[in-house]
């Protein structure tokens, strides 16, 4: 008989029965389903505010009606429990609407970033075998309508493209105004807590992103841990600055965390500190996040002396990419906030700084699993494990680390060890104390003739250079070495351009091996970035291999 507290969508790998038991049993997997937080947040606090953003603001009771709402009005058009659904919004409280509407119908979200175009919405919706699209008209002056539409020609399986417009814009031929379907609530029979709660993306540094399948139990553990961390309760205002539909935003506490307390999501459209720290001021913000080019501005911005009052906010993470220990010294006080570092995936794992860490951990590691069940082990490139402390590939399992990615055979086979283990592709190191030093991700060490040299490392010194605002190093193909060493560096300033000469003989007045020195240096303004918001260092390669020249 077919036990149906098994999640039954084809193409998710579950966890093997008897530690999915193991789980349940120490109510790591409590069986509470997305919607029965927001039902229960709506029960006993009905008149909290849950959401708010620049427009908007909603009382726990008014989301939790209007989630039911959008919910029957999806189930009329017919999209249906399992079915999935692009979602790409950027932050505003309808997503908040929407996104819950899918989990009480049991529909999939599949959570698109709003730099995302065709050349990846389209992979994803297919590989998804999405029936919906959820968009907006035009935002930031790009029309999401119009690639909605071009993703939906493109992909058969696309039924629906629904908009959530602005007052006076219209729906373009063929698309609906998803406020056509805010009918009156019914009961809807709903997802069970070992379903596929959405579909969240990998990073894909490199290629397509693939698709991550989590279930509303192994998540809202992950969320509950993660609120425990973080601290927070009723009081909590927490602030979505970094696309909203990211795993880390969304569930490191992110906005599931402030939900869970019956505390408050807060939406700020950009996350500039133009826009961002107004929005701290009104909305009385206490926790946000942050990837680390954004956290270098908000501290530089801070440093110069900026008009808004910003004590409400007590914690500031950076995450998402390594926060070099200078720019982590920084934070805490420019911005007057406890600075948390958070490493983590889409795929499962998150490592926390805890907020009463002494300050060493904290500017200077990368934290420690969320939770007592996560297993790390740290191995070399034949999956030996490393001597403690020394650096090596993380391998993962546990509560909430995915077991396969969605219907994708080929990249288990890369990403899997036979018996589960996922393979982050970070190189770390564990410390005595349990912290985790993340030394890069294994593609981005430069091999030299043979002689391997940490980007990060390197990052790290040019760093202290008072002429270098940021650096990145990368490896460009060469044909006698293999690989050259070439450092991407912004200025400080427009006057004193760093540059190869200056560059070479500070790194080596600094005591680094002549092997280390970079062969070539490009001053840039800015770094292209990922969809989040992460310094792309594929599209530096890119641009190398485009032909850009250093000095
Ligand atoms: P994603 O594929 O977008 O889920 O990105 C996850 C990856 O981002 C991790 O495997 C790391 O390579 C990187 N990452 C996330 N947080 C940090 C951090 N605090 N320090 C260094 N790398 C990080
Ligand atoms: O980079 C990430 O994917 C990430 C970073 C911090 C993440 O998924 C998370 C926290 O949950």
């Amino acid at each position: 008989m077919l036990d149906v507290t098994e999640p039954v969508l084809p193409g998710f790998t579950p966890w093997p029965a008897d530690l999915a038991r193991h789980y349940r049993d120490r109510n790591l997997w409590t069986g509470e389903t997305f919607g029965d937080v927001l039902a229960a947040r709506a029960a006993t606090a009905p008149d909290r505010i849950a959401v708010l953003d620049p427009a908007v603001r909603w009382t726990y009771a008014e989301l939790h009606h209007r989630a039911r709402s959008m919910a029957t009005g999806l189930a009329r058009l017919g999209i249906g429990r399992g079915e999935r659904v692009l979602v790409q919004l950027p932050n505003r409280a309808e997503f908040v609407e929407v996104v819950f509407a899918l989990f009480e119908l049991g529909a999939l979200p599949v959570f698109c970033l709003p730099a995302h175009r065709a050349a990846e919405l389209v992979p994803i919706a297919r590989a998804a075998g999405a029936t919906a699209v959820i968009t907006c008209g035009t935002h930031q002056r790009f029309d999401y309508a119009a690639l909605a539409a071009t993703v939906r020609a493109e992909v058969p399986s696309l039924r629906h493209v629904l908009l959530v417009l602005d007052h006076g814009q219209d729906s373009p031929e063929g698309a609906h105004d998803i406020a056509e379907f805010r009918d009156e609530p019914v009961d809807l029979a709903g997802p069970s807590a070992a379903d596929v709660a959405f579909l969240q993306l990998s990073g894909g540094s490199t290629g397509i992103p693939k698709l991550i399948a989590r279930t509303h139990d192994d998540y809202l553990y992950s969320v509950r841990r993660s609120a425990e961390i973080c601290e927070l309760d009723s009081d909590t205002v927490y602030l979505a600055t970094l696309p909203i539909a990211h795993n880390f935003p969304m569930s490191s506490p992110g906005i599931l965390g402030a939900l869970w307390a019956g505390g408050a999501v807060a939406m700020t459209p950009d996350p500039t500190p133009a826009t961002a720290f107004p929005l701290i001021e009104r909305f009385g913000v206490t926790i946000t996040g942050l990837v680390p080019p954004l956290a270098r501005l908000w501290t530089e911005r801070a440093e110069a002396g900026q008009p808004h009052d910003l004590s409400s906010l007590r914690v500031l993470q950076v995450g998402g990419a390594r926060c070099q220990d200078e720019l982590a010294r920084r934070v805490g006080p420019a911005l007057g906030v406890t600075l948390q570092q958070v490493f983590g995936m889409a795929e499962g794992l998150v490592c926390y700084t805890r907020l009463d860490d002494p300050i060493e951990v904290v500017v200077g590691t990368q934290g420690r699993p969320m939770s007592e069940f996560d297993r790390i082990a740290v191995v070399d490139d034949t999956g030996a494990p490393v001597a403690p402390g020394s650096q090596g590939n993380l391998i993962t399992q546990g509560p909430y680390t995915i077991r396969g990615y969605y219907d994708n055979p080929e990249a288990d086979a890369r990403s899997f060890t036979a018996d589960g283990w996922y393979r982050t592709g970070d190189i770390v190191s564990v410390r005595p104390d349990g912290n985790l030093i993340v030394a890069g991700r294994a593609g981005d060490w430069v091999n030299r003739g043979g002689e391997k040299v940490s980007a990060e490392e390197l990052e790290a010194h040019l760093l202290e250079h008072p002429d270098v605002r940021d650096a990145v190093i990368v490896g460009t193909p060469d044909p006698v070495l293999g690989q050259r060493i070439c450092a991407f560096v912004q200025p400080a300033d427009s006057v004193r351009r760093p540059t190869l000469t200056t560059v070479r003989s500070f790194v080596r007045q600094r005591g680094v091996a002549a092997w280390k020195m970079p062969d070539a240096v490009v001053v840039v303004d800015e770094f292209p970035e990922t969809g989040v918001g992460k310094t792309s260092r594929k599209e530096l390669r890119q641009l190398l291999a485009d032909g850009a020249h250093g000095n």
